[in-house]
């Protein structure tokens, strides 16, 4: 199931013919046509435009679609396709107001896609739920607050969880986790939570960092990068741009992913005249292999098996024995485990033959500076700490950590989803500076340890939680066992949504419930001192500001500032060191605040707020300082071969037990699902889709385009099934399916998670296909 794609040619043939696949390169026109397609549809004018030529560009806005660098010297368009389309979806001139809660009831939006709720355009108004009716009315926003401060002054603040998703600024962020701390809770959940909190935990036990390792100029160094389960062509496809520099300096690219993914096989930069008209694109992996999913740990193993093998083989001159003796500990633990791993076992586990992990394996002993980059494909597996592992164990056999142009590059998701916890978003109260905290504003700050997602949705679940705040996002559609938590989310007693747009978490109210709406991140944010910035951290651990410049909304609108502000002083006993108003009327104050809190990182900010390609707020272990338990870079013992827990496994698996992979569509932003076309991977007009190899298909006498439901094969006694979903023949490796969330999250059971972090186990969850 290996495709190997030496050349464009190569891949081509290594794909199955029969299944389909986009047979152009990522960017270029198609992606040119994707953005036009969006424009269209949302009638935006063409001051857009204007709007879109100032993104991620030193004092216009930070994309608010991924987290990806923004470069001090920017392209003329330093933007994507889907940044294009999520900007362009939030200046929408569409608008949700009153008067469409008047026409349409609750239960009748409940029945909406997703696509549709959020297409209807920008929320205007402060609503409030009404039983009665089964209707959201408009008001006050003074109403509003002082409802919310009332019901959270009557519980106790254990009860209540403050989730955030990975948008809001630092400085909305910030006051958020503040506001959590003076009112007495930790519960601060984010979208971290579902996504790179395996990297935030693990990590820091391996490296003593919670964060990547590598700038942008270890891209213009490195020699070789390996590529672990992330979709840089849809997920982060600026950075298909150091990745075709590096390429054309002669590095070398690795790919290891299920799925052929486009973007990491050629690429056309919609900036290059020259290649846009030849339409010549630049090869990006010179090797792809399709592993099983949860193989990655049995390839890792592997490789460092040849490495091993080749310092065996030529004594003192392939492993950096100085650096293993200096700066780390654990190694021969490790090489014993590894070692005592037979091939046999490796290559059942990984889907990939002996030679080809080999080959994988010349190329890094080939390069004297290796990156290694992960997402979602490492991070979402029960035993993805090993995932994170293996990976480190492999780079510091040859020390390619903490030096120049090598190290670990985990891509996070949201636009600020690092730097929400950079600044106090955590529910690990010993990740904060609480000392600090309570110096200057005069408190006792809670020590007991906040509910993360899976713990929220637990408490949800057995009433332990009574109130829910969410600052963006729409928990019910991205947390895993969504039917059984749907149920349970309208016993809450409070719940309130920060947002810019309608969605489906909206529309299970609890009994006292408001939507609060939000300026964007394009919007202008003019406030008592003037216009405001705000300012955001991203995969690389840079920082930049953000100034709106689009019209916002008419209606009556606040910043996410105001928000936070307006629901802490309506909370909380007033206090001279509270001054949520002053905060509201002028950010550069909340900014020094956060100097005065991580005086380290956060120094001067005011000052260098705009400097062009942010400033790095720094990472021990890239000057190989390891603030880890040893003080020393850890090697880590793989105890287990698969990422999938299967020793976990709560029942016996059924025979036809299939690794199920929920994915993104080229055409989403998460939950936000801008239209039907998958186009990245060839797949067009339908999300209600199964995909399986053909040659699963015939062994289970499934039909293409015929009907089946998927059902979870560990849910012990929870029934947890999707249904209608259209067989797909796709080019997948053997053994798995994949399928589209949020479709399919109903699927994943809450108890399946990352063992350390409770990272929801969203690709490697174990189901059966039957027949409809
Ligand atoms: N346009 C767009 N951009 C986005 C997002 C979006 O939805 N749309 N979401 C944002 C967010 S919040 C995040 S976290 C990131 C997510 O970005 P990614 O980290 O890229 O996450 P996914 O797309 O979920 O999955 C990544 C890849 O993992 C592969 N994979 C699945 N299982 C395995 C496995 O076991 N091993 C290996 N090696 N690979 C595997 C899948 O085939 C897929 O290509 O993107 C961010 N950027
Ligand atoms: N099966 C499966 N499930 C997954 C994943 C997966 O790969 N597979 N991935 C997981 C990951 S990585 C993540 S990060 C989570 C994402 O989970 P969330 O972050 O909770 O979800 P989003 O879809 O990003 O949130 C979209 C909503 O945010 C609101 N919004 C947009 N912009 C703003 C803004 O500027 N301010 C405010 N206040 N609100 C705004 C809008 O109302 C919009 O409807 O999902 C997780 N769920
Ligand atoms: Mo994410």
């Amino acid at each position: 199931m290996a495709v190997t794609s030496k050349t464009p040619e190569h891949s081509a043939t290594g794909h199955d013919p029969q299944t389909p696949e986009y047979d152009h390169p990522t960017g270029g026109w198609g992606s040119l046509r994707g953005i036009a397609r969006i424009f269209g549809e949302e009638r935006n004018s063409p001051l857009a435009l204007k709007v879109l030529a100032k993104l991620n560009k030193p004092g216009g806005v930070m994309c608010t679609s991924c987290a990806w660098a923004k470069p001090a010297k920017p392209h003329l368009f330093e933007f994507c396709e889907n940044g294009a389309k999520a900007t362009l979806w939030e200046i929408t001139p569409k608008r949700v107001t009153p008067a469409f809660f008047a026409e349409h009831s609750v239960k009748e939006l409940r029945g909406w896609h997703d696509h549709d709720l959020e297409r209807a355009g920008r929320l205007t108004h402060p609503l409030r739920y009404a039983a009665a009716s089964d209707r959201y009315y408009p008001v006050s926003w003074q109403e509003a607050f002082e409802a919310i401060g009332r019901e959270l002054r009557a519980i106790d603040p254990q009860e209540a969880v403050f989730y955030a998703s990975g948008h809001a600024g630092l400085e909305a962020s910030y006051l958020y986790a503040l506001f959590a701390r003076l009112y007495g809770h930790n519960n601060l959940p984010q979208s971290s939570n579902m996504c790179h909190e395996t990297t935030s935990v693990n990590l820091k036990t391996f490296i003593g960092t919670p964060v990547g390792t590598c700038t942008l100029e270890d891209f213009e160094e490195c020699d070789a990068i390996f590529f672990f389960g992330q979709n840089t062509g849809t997920n982060s496809p600026r950075f298909l741009h150091q990745l075709k520099s590096a390429v054309e300096r002669g590095c070398r690219i690795v790919t290891f992913n299920p799925l052929r993914e486009r973007g990491l096989i050629e690429f056309v930069d919609t900036q290059n005249p020259v290649q846009m008209t030849v339409g010549k694109a630049t090869q990006i992996s010179e090797e792809y292999f399709q592993l099983l999913p949860g193989g990655d740990i049995a390839v890792l193993a592997g490789m460092i098996k040849c490495v091993l093998a080749a310092e065996e083989k030529a004594p003192g001159t392939v492993l950096d024995q100085d650096f293993i003796a200096r700066e780390t500990s654990g190694f021969e633990t490790m090489r014993a485990a590894v070692e005592a791993t037979g091939w046999e076992e490796i290559e059942a586990h990984s889907g990939l033959t002996r030679e080809m992990i080999s080959r994988a394996a010349d190329i890094y002993l080939g390069a004297e500076k290796v990156i290694g980059i992960y997402g979602m494909g490492l991070t979402q597996h029960v035993n993805g700490w090993l995932n994170l592992g293996m990976l480190v164990n492999l780079l510091l056999l040859r020390g390619n950590m903490g030096r120049p142009g090598a190290g670990i590059s985990p891509v996070r998701g949201h636009s600020n989803v690092q730097g929400q916890r950079t600044v106090g978003i955590a529910e690990k109260p010993d990740l904060v500076p609480l000392k600090k905290l309570e110096e200057m504003f005069a408190f006792t700050a809670p020590r007991q340890k906040g509910r993360n997602a899976v713990e929220a949705c637990e408490g949800i679940l057995d009433g332990s939680v009574k109130a829910m705040i969410s600052l963006g996002g729409n928990l019910l559609r991205a947390l895993p066992d969504r039917t059984r938590i749907e149920e349970a989310w309208s016993g809450l007693r409070l719940s309130v949504h920060v947002a810019t747009k309608l969605n489906r978490s909206h529309l299970v109210p609890g009994e006292v419930s408001y939507i609060l709406p939000c300026l964007g991140r394009t919007d202008r944010d003019e406030q008592l001192s003037g216009p405001q910035a705000v300012s955001m951290e991203d995969s690389l651990s840079h920082i930049y500001g953000s100034i709106g410049n689009a019209r916002p909304p008419e209606g009556e609108l606040r910043s996410e500032v105001a928000i936070v502000c307006g629901m802490a002083k309506a909370t909380l006993p007033a206090s001279a060191t509270q001054r949520w108003d002053d905060w509201t009327g002028n950010y550069d104050l909340i900014r020094d605040l956060i100097a005065r809190t991580y005086p380290e990182e956060f120094h001067d900010f005011n000052e260098r707020l705009l400097q062009p390609g942010g400033f790095y707020r720094g990472n021990p272990a890239r000057g190989r300082s390891w603030k880890t338990e040893s003080g020393k870079a850890q090697f880590t013992e793989p105890t287990t071969i698969s990422a999938l827990g299967e020793e976990a496994g709560i029942t016996a698996a059924s025979p036809g037990r299939m690794t199920l992979v929920t994915l993104r569509s080229n055409d989403q932003f998460n939950t936000t699902i801008y239209g039907f076309s998958d186009r990245l991977r060839g797949l067009e007009g339908g999300r209600d889709i199964v995909l399986i190899n053909r040659d699963e298909m015939r062994r289970l006498g499934l039909a293409e385009g015929q009907r089946v439901t998927l059902v979870c094969d560990i849910a012990d006694g929870i029934d947890l099934r999707v249904s209608g979903l259209a067989v797909t023949a796709y080019d997948l490796p053997p053994g798995c399916v994949a399928g589209y969330y949020p479709e399919l999250n109903p699927l994943v059971p809450l108890a399946y998670h990352e063992k350390h972090s409770k990272t929801p186990a969203y690709k490697g969850s174990p189901v059966v296909i039957l027949p409809e």
